[in-house]
């Protein structure tokens, strides 16, 4: 937690619990593939000041505006910095989860009442999954999902439904134990939406992986490639990524192809790509032209 926010974080979180989480109706059959030879991968925290500098790499966004979002707004927001135990705690994920929030609702005027906010003992395997059911659930042709995830990534040999010899997973928990969600059981949760509108996010290790989610009209941004760290940094306060991303950039700092007061997905992800230093973020965009949320 921000020291700074602390105060401000209390609140928020009083007024999260008391007004603003929407619960998951569904109750959950899910189940996580099983899988052998995984490895935890955790996301680095920083110990000392982070290095000035930054690349300039190809741009995702074509500068041109692609089709608008004329329905609802749906978002499924997952930060864990509290995992079971002590030994696989992060210090700024669950941050990372209030500040992606904060821009959904302040930025692009998500409807409270539509996002499913999941931090630390909240992010249980059955309460995303009931989530991501409830969203399939609600979303109709035209309506846009946000997803995003803040935490540990891992890789094992899972039996998941692809053909991949090697699969990446999020990193969740039951309550007691952690719990790997793969990428091919989050394809299999993200299959059967009415709307193709979906952008999700990752700011984890090995989060390239999570390519495998995609399709038509869908974009993912992920804070690392499939076998790389993502880190996050004291002095920013939150995972690299998520900084960048969703705290400088959709704030304004993106807005520059074109510069016309609003910061699409693709001016946010060639801003962060900049702007990191140590994630490697990567992108997969098969959304027309630039999404705006
Ligand atoms: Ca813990
Ligand atoms: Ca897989
Ligand atoms: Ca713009
Ligand atoms: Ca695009």
């Amino acid at each position: 937690m921000k020291k700074k926010f602390v105060v401000i974080g209390i609140l928020l979180a009083f007024l999260i619990s008391t007004v603003a989480v929407t619960t998951a109706k569904h109750k959950p059959d899910f189940k996580p593939s099983h899988a052998t030879d995984i490895e935890l991968v955790k996301k680095v925290t920083l110990k000392g000041p982070k290095a000035k500098g930054g690349k300039r790499a190809k741009q995702a966004s074509t500068g041109v505006l692609g089709e608008l979002c004329k329905g609802e707004k749906y978002a499924i927001i997952i930060g864990i910095s509290d995992y079971p135990g002590d030994e696989n705690d992060l210090r700024y994920a669950d941050d990372d989860a209030v500040d992606v929030y904060n821009t959904l609702v302040n930025v692009y005027r998500f409807s409270s009442d539509n996002i499913y906010l999941l931090i630390d003992r909240d992010a249980t395997i059955d309460n995303i999954t009931a989530a991501i059911e409830d969203v399939k659930g609600k979303a109709q042709t035209g309506d846009e999902v946000v997803f995003f995830f803040s935490g540990h990534g891992a890789r094992g040999i899972a039996d998941d439904g692809d053909r991949e010899k090697i699969d990446e997973a999020i990193v969740v928990h039951d309550g007691s134990n952690l719990v790997y969600l793969w990428d091919g059981d989050l394809k299999q949760l993200f299959s059967g939406f009415s709307t193709s509108r979906i952008f999700s996010a990752f700011d984890s290790c090995l989060a390239g992986g999570m390519t495998d989610l995609k399709a038509t009209g869908r974009v993912i941004a992920m804070a690392s490639t499939e076998n790389g760290y993502s880190y996050e940094i004291p002095t920013l306060e939150n995972g690299e990524f998520t900084y960048y991303f969703f705290e400088q950039g959709m704030h304004g700092l993106a807005d520059n192809h074109p510069q016309d007061g609003n910061v699409t997905v693709e001016e946010a992800f060639d801003y962060t790509k900049a702007s990191c230093d140590l994630d490697r973020p990567t992108i997969s965009d098969s959304f027309e032209n630039d999404l705006l949320l």
